[in-house]
């Protein structure tokens, strides 16, 4: 008998169930097309406990009771598909484990339908890519508790560890993990899309080669900078492509691919009407980048753009922007988490999110620590900024955040993220908004009622009628 099942043998089931039998327990394995299965134990398995199953009912048969199945298919239908299969070989008590990216709203579909059926379920987040699966990721388990009490001492010990203890936490009831993770993937997408401005500033207005940029980022990385996005950029921009001898990254095509997730966030900060424009806008970033052709046959009717030469100067301004970028991009992030956390009663701990995302994971980052101890000092103030820690952060961040996006947009290039960053911060500390503009015209259009700051109550009024 096994204690561990593993379903999925793609890049992360591989390597999960590497990571899983390296800290002493003994894994089943199975997956959809046998041919995969035979080569993993043939090509990645020396003598470990790893069994291979080429049916399910022997896969399921081969684990201890209560068994415990973590799956690691694609999201979406196939995990649908692959839980009706398992069913009738299921009993009472036993335990799924979906470690994909699903989305929340199917895990909780998930979890209410098994739940009938006594099966327990946990939606659980894995972030670190194939490397943080082998190595140890970060893990973010939500569901019942009784449920991850069952698997709680293997996730402990096959996630990434760092001096605050494993990244690996109980995050909260219902969908609450695949909720974490799927954020955790939005800040993902802004990190990237203010790392990749940064990189086409320093190549188009300081003229910089890509093994000139890697340097500097490599700097970064010593610094207040240091994070996995900021690592693997280094290491991008020194990548000599073979063929070529050019640096690899120069000749990758220039459309950003995207599975879902950075969607997704947006779309639940939309359905819980939290700002989250940086977010946002680097889903939009790479919905644009695909327009490739589009976007060549405008640069030629838009003529050339006058770019302005910066001097070396600018590069510690790029610095603090990505910094300030890096920090509004998790402000909105955890603020989103904490209102999901109320409307789907998850009762999520900002602190331990923060905590699991210091190692393993792709948004690691140092700065988490500066977070933390912004949040520990308050913590209602789930957006960060209502601390004097954070405004002397963002006044010493914002000139060079300015200067930056002027530049670049003098020079003609865009800058979603960093504008988005400039916008936030503004915007949240701006007392007076035009919105009341919009409430006037909603009202003279729909008469959608407004209220007023001189007296309480509903208000709306006959404007004057159109010519
Ligand atoms: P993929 O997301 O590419 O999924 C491939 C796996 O799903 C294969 O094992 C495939 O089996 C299986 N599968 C499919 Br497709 N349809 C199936 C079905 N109907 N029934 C049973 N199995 C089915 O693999 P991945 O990149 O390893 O990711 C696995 C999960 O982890 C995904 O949810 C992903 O979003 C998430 N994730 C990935 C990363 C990453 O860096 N790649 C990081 C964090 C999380 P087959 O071999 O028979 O086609």
């Amino acid at each position: 008998m096994n204690d561990i099942g593993l379903i999925g043998l793609a890049v992360m089931g591989q390597n999960l169930a590497l990571n899983i039998v390296r800290n002493g327990y003994s894994v089943s394995v199975y997956n959809r097309t046998a041919e995969k299965t035979k080569k993993f134990i043939e090509e990645r398995v020396k003598g470990e406990k790893i069994t291979p199953y080429y049916d399910v009912q022997n896969f399921v048969k081969s684990l201890s009771r209560p068994r415990k199945i973590i799956l690691m298919v694609k999201a979406g239908n196939p995990v649908d598909e692959i839980i009706q299969e398992l069913l009738p070989y299921l009993q009472e008590g036993d335990l799924l484990i979906d470690a994909g990216n699903s989305h929340y709203n199917d895990t909780d579909r998930r979890l209410e339908k098994l739940s009938h059926k006594g099966i327990l379920y946990l939606g659980m987040g894995v972030s670190g890519g194939e490397y943080g699966a082998l190595h140890g990721p970060s893990i973010m388990p939500g569901g019942s508790l009784k449920a991850y009490q069952m698997v709680e001492e293997m996730l402990l010990k096959i996630s990434a560890k760092t001096e605050d203890g494993p990244c690996c936490s109980y995050i909260g009831d219902g969908s609450a993990g695949h909720f974490v993770k799927m954020v955790h993937n939005g800040i993902e997408y802004a990190i990237m899309q203010s790392i990749a401005e940064i990189y086409d500033i320093m190549r188009k207005i300081l003229g910089m080669k890509s093994n000139e940029i890697g340097l500097i980022f490599h700097q970064w990385n010593e610094g207040k900078l240091s994070s996995f996005l900021v690592e693997i950029t280094y290491k991008i921009m020194q990548h000599i492509d073979e063929q070529t001898q050019k640096p690899l990254v120069e000749l990758i095509l220039d459309k950003a691919e995207q599975k879902g997730t950075g969607k997704w966030t947006a779309q639940a900060a939309f359905d819980l009407g939290i700002p989250t424009p940086s977010l946002n806008l680097a889903v939009v970033a790479r919905a644009l980048s695909h327009f490739k052709k589009e976007r060549e046959i405008l640069s030629n009717l838009f003529g050339e753009k006058n770019r302005i030469a910066g001097d070396r100067s600018l590069i510690s301004d790029l610095e603090k922007s990505l910094e300030l970028s890096m920090f509004s991009s998790f402000s909105q992030g955890l603020w989103l988490i904490h209102e999901a956390s109320i409307a789907h009663n998850y009762k999520i701990n900002l602190l331990e999110i923060l905590r699991i995302w210091k190692g393993g994971c792709i948004i690691r980052a140092k700065m988490l620590d500066f977070i933390k101890d912004i949040l520990k000092e308050n913590p209602q103030n789930i957006n960060l900024l209502f601390s004097e820690k954070a405004m002397n952060f963002i006044k010493d961040k914002i000139k060079s955040v300015i200067r930056v996006t002027e530049l670049s947009r003098r020079s003609g290039i865009p800058t979603f993220l960093l504008n988005s960053t400039l916008d936030y911060i503004f915007s949240l500390t701006e007392s007076h908004l035009p919105a009341n503009l919009i409430q006037a015209q909603r009202d003279f259009f729909g008469a959608h009622t407004f209220e007023r700051t001189d007296e309480e109550g509903i208000f709306h009024v006959e404007w004057q009628p159109l010519e």
